[in-house]
């Protein structure tokens, strides 16, 4: 029988994930049989989830970062309204999300028994009246998204963590996309910048490790008590994450891709892949197409469905808004000439 082969990325411009860096593929290898999940027994890979959340607090602007490596952001997002819920002394929480934020706080809300609740947007941002006439003494969460899986929008954090505040609810803000481009961007989307409690930042999307490597970032040590269990049998006394048995992998992959690129390589990607966002932007444009964006990488253009139709057929691998946008991701794999190809097909039809 033929041995399966992955994709190739050459024509992927919809994903969020991309090719892992040299240097991560390297490290998830070897890590393969590891599970930080037992730090008891496998000791390194513990050591190296704890530099992992360092570097991940760097990215963010926190100090003292308490956090750990998930199998991805639902993962960290469904921890956050865990957290959120339990520290709460209501019957009956809610969290506030804007209606851009990602399904994964729908799976949360209905695990959880917590009512999410959708705020508007206003140019695909949270909007902050909205959000501060439906907060009540039941709101234990407000989520801002740091880079909208639709448009790559930034909300406005502050705003929103302020309100949080004010309501003593707790503070998320989903960075899962956008948390490896941001620092590198004029946004107010981190720990220094507002009083966030809680962030999910994704070191298998634009961080460029293996999957499956996620990221939860907290204030302080105190949140993920909220989530703590007892585990009598392990070395370790207790479990503050959702799955048991983790990707060492995922950990060791993570590391290895912040240590190569944070913050150069990083930087110099935000810059290449926003280049290459407006590149694209600019050429739909002059085809009379109507863009959102590039806030972040990622773009969103009036292309008729039959046009993704013919061009997915190509092998284009394009996707749709929930409006129906045709929606362009630009990750480090995506190249300026996998561009001008794309651009190319575009014109043949
Ligand atoms: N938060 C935001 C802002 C996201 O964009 C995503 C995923 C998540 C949370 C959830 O992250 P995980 O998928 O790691 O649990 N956004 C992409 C999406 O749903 C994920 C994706 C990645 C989709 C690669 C396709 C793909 O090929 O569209």
């Amino acid at each position: 029988m033929q041995r399966a082969e992955p994709q190739a990325f050459e024509r992927v411009l919809s994903s969020m994930c991309t090719v892992p860096h040299p240097a991560a593929r390297e490290a998830a290898e070897r890590f393969l049989a590891t599970n930080p999940g037992d730090p008891g027994t496998y000791q390194t890979v513990a050591d190296l989830e704890r530099e992992a959340v360092d570097i991940l607090g760097e990215v963010a602007g926190l100090d003292d970062p308490a956090g750990y490596i998930t199998s991805g952001g639902t993962e960290a997002n469904i921890q956050a309204v865990r957290i959120a819920r339990n520290r709460a002394e209501t019957d009956d929480p809610n969290v506030v999300v804007p209606e851009s934020a990602h399904f994964s706080f729908r799976k949360a809300a209905e695990m959880l028994g917590v009512d999410i609740r959708q705020v508007p947007t206003t140019d695909h941002r949270a909007d902050v009246d909205a959000t501060a006439d439906i907060i009540d003494d039941d709101t234990v969460g407000v989520v801002g998204v740091a880079g909208t899986t639709e448009y790559g929008h930034v909300d406005p954090i502050p705003a929103l963590a302020d309100l949080a505040e004010d309501a003593g609810a707790i503070m998320h803000v989903d960075a899962a996309f956008g948390g490896f481009f941001l620092p590198f961007s004029d946004f107010a989307w981190d720990f220094e910048d507002a009083a966030i409690d809680t962030m999910t930042i994704d070191p298998h999307k634009a961080g460029q490790a293996a999957v499956p490597a996620g990221g939860f970032l907290a204030r302080s040590t105190d949140y993920l008590d909220e989530l703590t269990i007892d585990t009598p049998y392990l070395e370790s006394e207790s479990q503050f994450t959702l799955t048991g048995t983790r990707s060492g992998a995922g950990v060791a992959s993570a590391v290895a891709a912040m240590e190569a690129l944070w913050p150069t390589g990083y930087r110099d990607q935000y810059h290449t892949s926003m280049d290459n966002a407006h590149w694209l932007a600019d050429r739909l444009a002059e085809r009379g197409y109507r863009v959102v964006g590039p806030e972040l990488p990622l773009i969103a253009a009036d292309v008729s469905l039959e046009l993704v139709n013919q061009l997915r057929g190509r092998g284009w691998r394009v996707t749709k808004t929930g409006s129906g946008e045709m929606r362009i991701v630009c990750m480090p794999h995506v190249t300026r000439s996998m561009l001008r190809s794309f651009v190319a097909d575009l014109d043949w039809y």
